[in-house]
C-alpha cells in the first residue's frame, strides 16, 4: 500500500490537529448512531496521540470499549472529477469511519493504515463531517489477543498476555489525499546486487489504467534506467548500494496513463542467509541494537516526529545499527527515516502474547492454554496482519526481515499446525526476506517451531527470570543453550532480548537486581557469552528506554529495562553499550 504523497499529480492534506473526542463507557454511540450530528458531551482530542493519558482521568486511562472522534473536513475546490482518499496511518485496534451520514470504511489491526475512497461522496469545495468510532477492545479472535471481563459492578476490565500497555486510539497521521481517476495503486521493488551492478527488479499496479513510464534516478536527479513496461527488471551499473550506515537512496518515479505520478524512494542492497551468516550485500551482518517500543510519557504510542528522530539520535549516540519494532508495525515515518540513515529493521507483527504461560493472568475456568482459546479467526487476523505489513513496507530496504510473532508458545504441537501457514503467508508475500519470529525462554529440544523459519531469534532472561541475581551460572547455561541451538540448526542466531529492569539512579556496590549496576553487569555477561558462540549474528538489548505497562506486581511505574529512562536520559547501561558498540 502506497503512502500517500505530494507529486506533480497528487495533493494531500494533513487531518492532524484536535478532534472532538467522545468516550463511549456506556456502548450509546452505535445504537443512537452519533455519526449523524455532532457528538455529545464532547472534549478535544489532539491527533495523532493515543487518548489514554491526555484526559488525565482514570476513566480514560483504563477505558475499555468505544471511543469516537469527529471533525469537519472541507474538500479543497480544486479537487473537481479527481479521486478523494481519507486515510488513517492506524487505529487501534478495530474502526468504522463515516462521511456525514455514509458509513465509508471499516478496518481492524491497530497498527496498519487503512484507506477510504471518497469519490463519489464528496462535492469539491464543500466541508462534511468525519466521524471515526475506534474500540480498543482485545478478545481471543484478535491480534493481539485478549480477554474482555465484566466485573460484578458493570464495569468492563482488559486483560492481555503482553507487557505493554493498550494505547489506542487515532495514534498516528489521518490525511486526505488525491490522484487523477487512473493512479498508480501500487508498487512493489526489489533489488539484486552482483558486485557493484544491480538490477531493481519492479511491478507498478495501474488502477483503470496503464502504465506509461517508470524511471530510475540518483539522488543528483541523474536518469540511470528507464522502461515502460507494468513490470520489468531495471539494470543499474555501477550502483551505489544502500547498507548499513549508509542509507543510499535512488528515486522510482512511474507514470501512469493518466497522468497520474508516484515516486518512490529505492535503496538497492541484497539480504541473504547463507548458514549461520546474515548477509547484507555479500558481507556478515552483525546486529546491535534494541527491541524498542513506540511510547512516550502523555502520547503514548502517538507517533511525534521530534520524539522519532531523538530517538534515532540516541541510537546513533549509543552505536546501535538496528533495531526491532518490537511488537507491532512502527509509523511509516519511522522507517522512511531509517532507509534514509542507514538503520537495519527487524519488522515484527502485533502478534505478541500468543502465550498465556508469560503473562499470569489466566483466572480460574480461562482456557488451559492458547491454543485451545484461539482459532481460525485468530489464525486469520495474523495472516491479515503479515500481509498488511509486508503490503506497507515491502519497499523499504532498511527491514531485513519479517518477524511474524513475539514469544507465542512454541513448545506445543499446535504451535506449529498454527504457524506453518502463516509462515508459507508471509514467503508468499515476499520472498525476498528472511522470516523469524522471536523465541520465549525456551531449550531448542522442547521448541517444535523454529525450524520452520530462517533465523533463531531467541529472548532470553537469564540472570532476571532464571538465575535471577547469579550472573556466573546465567553465562554459563546462556552459552550452553547458544551453542546447543547453533549445533542443531546451523542458522544465524540473534538474540533478540536481554536485559535487567533498573531503576535509574538505583546503584550498589554489591550490584543487586533493580540496581543500575546489575543491568551493566547483565549485559557485559551475555557479551561474554555472545563473543564466545560464532553462530551469533546479533545482540538487541531489551528494551531501549523505559515503557509503560500493566503488567502486574513485578512491575513499578513500567518496565524498567530501558537502557535509556522513558524520558531518554541515559543509565549506566547506556554507557557501557557505547564503550562496547562504538569503543568510546
Ligand atoms: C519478554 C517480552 C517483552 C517483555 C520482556 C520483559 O520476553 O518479549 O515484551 O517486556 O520480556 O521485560 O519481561
Amino acid at each position: 500500500m502506497l503512502r500517500p504523497l505530494e507529486t506533480a499529480s497528487r495533493e494531500r492534506v494533513s487531518l492532524n490537529g484536535l478532534w472532538a473526542f467522545a468516550l463511549d463507557p456506556g456502548d450509546r454511540g452505535r445504537p443512537e448512531e452519533w455519526w449523524r450530528g455532532p457528538l455529545p458531551e464532547a472534549s478535544e482530542m489532539p491527533v495523532p496521540s493515543s487518548f489514554n493519558d491526555v484526559p488525565a482521568t482514570r476513566d480514560a486511562h483504563d477505558h475499555v470499549g468505544d471511543v469516537w472522534y469527529q471533525r469537519s473536513v472541507r474538500i479543497p475546490a480544486g479537487w473537481e472529477g479527481r479521486r478523494v482518499v481519507l486515510r488513517f496511518d492506524a487505529a487501534a485496534h478495530r474502526a468504522v469511519v463515516w462521511w456525514d451520514d455514509v458509513e465509508v470504511g471499516r478496518h481492524e489491526g491497530g497498527y496498519t493504515p487503512f484507506e477510504c475512497d471518497l469519490t463519489g461522496h464528496v462535492r469539491p469545495g464543500e466541508a462534511g463531517r468525519v466521524t471515526v468510532v475506534v474500540d480498543n477492545r482485545l478478545d481471543l479472535g484478535s491480534i493481539p489477543p485478549g480477554i474482555v471481563d465484566v466485573l460484578p459492578d458493570g464495569r468492563r476490565r482488559q486483560r492481555y498476555f503482553h507487557d505493554f500497555f493498550n494505547y489506542a486510539g487515532l495514534h498516528r497521521a489521518v490525511w486526505l489525499y488525491t490522484t487523477p481517476a487512473s493512479y498508480v495503486e501500487d508498487i512493489t521493488v526489489t533489488t539484486e546486487v552482483t558486485g557493484t551492478d544491480a538490477r531493481v527488479l519492479y511491478r507498478a499496479d495501474v488502477a483503470g489504467g496503464r502504465v506509461a513510464s517508470v524511471v530510475l534516478r540518483d539522488a543528483g536527479g541523474v536518469e540511470r534506467a528507464r522502461a515502460d513496461t507494468a513490470s520489468g527488471t531495471l539494470s543499474v551499473p555501477d550502483a551505489t548500494l544502500w547498507r548499513p550506515g549508509h542509507g543510499h537512496l535512488y528515486e522510482l518515479e512511474v507514470s501512469a496513463s493518466g497522468g497520474d505520478v508516484y515516486t518512490l524512494p529505492v535503496g538497492i542492497r541484497e539480504v541473504a542467509v547463507e548458514g549461520d551468516r546474515f548477509l547484507i550485500n555479500g558481507e556478515p551482518f552483525h546486529f546491535r541494537g534494541f527491541g524498542k517500543h513506540e511510547d512516550n510519557a502523555v502520547r503514548g504510542k502517538g507517533h511525534d516526529d521530534v520524539l522519532m528522530v531523538h530517538d534515532f539520535a540516541l541510537l546513533d549516540w549509543v552505536g546501535a545499527n538496528s533495531f526491532r519494532t518490537s511488537h507491532y508495525p512502527y509509523a511509516e515515518e519511522v522507517l522512511e527515516y531509517a532507509d534514509r540513515h542507514g538503520i537495519v529493521v527487524i519488522d515484527e507483527t502485533p502478534a505478541v502474547g500468543l502465550n498465556f504461560e508469560i503473562a499470569h493472568t489466566l483466572v480460574p475456568g480461562d482456557p488451559p492454554h492458547i491454543w485451545a482459546a484461539v482459532g481460525d479467526t485468530t489464525q486469520e487476523a495474523h495472516r491479515r496482519a503479515i500481509e498488511e505489513l509486508v503490503a506497507r513496507d515491502k519497499n523499504h530496504p532498511s527491514v531485513v526481515m519479517w518477524s511474524i510473532a513475539n514469544e507465542p508458545d512454541s513448545a506445543r504441537p499446535q504451535a506449529r499446525t498454527y504457524f506453518e501457514p502463516l509462515v508459507r503467508a508471509a514467503r508468499a508475500a515476499d520472498p525476498s526476506r528472511p522470516v523469524c519470529f522471536a523465541q520465549v525462554q525456551l531449550p531448542p529440544d522442547q521448541d517444535v517451531m523454529s525450524d520452520l523459519f530462517d533465523v533463531i531469534c531467541l529472548n532470553r532472561y537469564y540472570g532476571w527470570y532464571v538465575d535471577t541475581g547469579d550472573l556466573v551460572t546465567a553465562e554459563r547455561e546462556l552459552e550452553a543453550e547458544l551453542r546447543e541451538w547453533a549445533r542443531l540448526h546451523g542458522k544465524p542466531i540473534i538474540v533478540t532480548e536481554y536485559g535487567a529492569d533498573a531503576v535509574a539512579g538505583v546503584r550498589s556496590v554489591a550490584a543487586g537486581t533493580w540496581t543500575e549496576d546489575y543491568q551493566v553487569e547483565l549485559l557485559e555477561a551475555f557479551h561474554r557469552a555472545f563473543d564466545r558462540v560464532e553462530s551469533v549474528v546479533g545482540e538487541h538489548v531489551w528494551n531501549f528506554a523505559d515503557f509503560a505497562t500493566g503488567y502486574g506486581v513485578n512491575r513499578a511505574d513500567g518496565n524498567k529495562k530501558g537502557v535509556f529512562t522513558r524520558d531518554r536520559r541515559p543509565k549506566a547501561a547506556a554507557f557501557a553499550l557505547r564503550r562496547r558498540w562504538t569503543g568510546r
